[in-house]
């Protein structure tokens, strides 16, 4: 039996020596399981000697802790050489350049937003912002534009309440910019408005809009013609010339719709100012003296011009885009030509 338990002992010790991490758990099985040979060894010891009995059975003990620590000093083992392994395979190279990531660039209506803001800035104007969600008095109220005027009809605007809506235009950011500043003033508004309008390819019920406005003592109709001239030559070019059309608007009087001549034909007439030789870019007019009334400022002491365009419309002719939709698909095709 002795002799049984030497060989037991070789013979583990030497395939652990041989094993790997799953190899190793079949030989504890072989060796030490229930129906292993170790077991087996131990389980004939009631036909021993009294006398042999604790001597064998103290040497099988021993054979066990000496297999049993083999293992576990061979799993360590095993454990430590993986690691070393995948820590040789994973080296990373920091010095290897990057996966580069597709940049990303201004969409076309910030851009000309701010195309818009620049030339606005370089003229002295002041960027003002305000709510998109409105009370009508700053929308319709304020602006001179009477309780039955069609453009409060719910069919343009996007009521909440009856006092709070969506704003149609950026009017009511001037209207509350002139309620608690003194003149002058020299002021532009862009951003979100909002019409009850069905989309198509050239309505949308979310648009963009930059309005000025500027009030001092003797503005005239002049300074208005001078600042729209110089800001159609800074988008369109220096040879663009501006006609006014006269046109109505509660908010101003007198009011105009404002052309520039064509930037692609010079004024001959082409495709995109349909033969005309002028497009439209902007509304404007004199600040009607009852909405400098209601804003507090005096009509006799103070006069003013306020203006207002569509950014998408700007963007559309300066950048020749033919349909509104395209602004707000994020079809990658159509932005990255821009
Ligand atoms: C105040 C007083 C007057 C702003 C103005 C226009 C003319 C105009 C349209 C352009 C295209 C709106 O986006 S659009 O459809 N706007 O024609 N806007 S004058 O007049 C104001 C604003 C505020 C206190």
């Amino acid at each position: 039996m002795k002799e049984k338990l030497q060989q037991i002992s070789d013979e583990a010790l030497q395939s652990i020596e041989t094993a790997n991490e799953s190899s190793l758990e079949q030989i504890k099985i072989k060796y030490l399981g229930k129906k292993g040979e170790l077991t087996a060894v131990l389980r004939g010891m009631g036909a021993l000697s009294p006398e042999e009995r604790p001597k064998i059975g103290q040497l099988a003990n021993e054979v066990r802790e000496k297999i049993e620590s083999a293992i576990a000093k061979k799993v360590q083992q095993t454990k430590s050489k993986a690691l070393e392994l995948k820590l040789k395979a994973e080296k990373i190279d920091v010095t290897m350049p990057g996966t580069a990531l597709p940049a990303g660039h201004i969409h076309p209506l910030t851009s000309v937003q701010r195309e818009l803001e620049n030339i606005f800035i370089g003229m002295g104007f002041e960027v003002v912002e305000g709510p998109e969600v409105e009370l009508d008095y700053y929308n319709f109220q304020a602006l001179n534009i009477p309780e039955n005027h069609p453009a409060r009809d719910t069919q343009d605007t996007f009521y909440i309440t009856d006092k709070i809506l969506l704003r149609s235009q950026t009017s009511p950011v001037q209207v509350r910019t002139m309620e608690h500043r003194k003149p002058p003033i020299r002021i532009i508004s862009p951003g979100r408005v909002y019409r009850s309008d069905a989309l198509d390819s050239t309505h949308s019920p979310l648009f963009h809009q930059l309005e000025g406005l500027v009030v001092d003592k003797g503005i005239t109709m002049g300074d208005l013609k001078g600042t729209l001239e110089t800001f159609a030559k800074k988008m369109f070019g220096e040879d663009t010339r501006i006609r006014f059309r006269p046109h109505h608007f509660p908010f101003t009087e007198p009011s105009a719709e404002v052309d520039a001549s064509c930037f692609v034909c010079g004024g001959k007439g082409c495709r995109l100012c349909k033969g005309e030789g002028w497009i439209e870019i902007l509304g404007a007019g004199m600040v009607h003296p009852f909405v400098l009334s209601n804003c507090g400022i005096d009509p006799e002491e103070y006069s003013g011009f306020a203006f207002g365009l569509g950014i998408e419309r700007i963007t559309m002719i300066s950048r020749g885009i033919d349909d509104i939709r395209l602004f707000y698909e994020n079809d990658q095709r159509f932005l990255d030509q821009f």
